[in-house]
């Protein structure tokens, strides 16, 4: 028998273990940052969801005379890394962001934001900047 199916099913599975280095935490021991106003959360399980794929959604801000706002994105979905990007293209994407970490953007016009996950299209959602 050749070795060679052995190697590549010892390669595979020490592939599939250094993803989940990469991706650490299972259901409920995610360490997530403190939360701050304004966060728009990316629940568990949220690659098979649509626009219950992140909450709120819509979320709703106000400039309230500032010139800009700071909208955070926090991954709160064990094992999976989402991408957030701008429908319209309104601010810069996001490269993947791993559970338990966040992607802020500074919002500085009001208006109508769509945006969706990069890596999971049917994730989307809604920001509404009010002035
Ligand atoms: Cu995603």
């Amino acid at each position: 028998m050749s070795r060679a199916p052995i190697i590549l099913v010892l390669a595979a599975l020490s592939l599939a273990a250094a993803c989940g280095a990469d991706y650490p935490g299972a259901p409920g021991t995610l360490a997530l940052p403190s939360p701050l106003p304004g966060d728009i959360d990316i629940p568990a399980g949220a690659s098979a969801r649509t626009t219950t794929a992140f909450a709120p959604n819509p979320q709703q801000l106000a400039l309230d005379g500032g010139s800009s706002l700071r909208v955070r994105w926090v991954n709160a979905d064990p094992g999976v890394a989402h991408m957030i990007v701008s429908d319209e293209g309104s601010f810069t994407a996001s490269s993947p962001v791993s559970p338990g970490a966040t992607y802020s953007v500074d919002v500085g016009q009001p208006g109508t934001y769509h945006y969706h996950c990069g890596i999971h299209p049917n994730m989307v959602g809604t920001l509404i900047v009010a002035p």
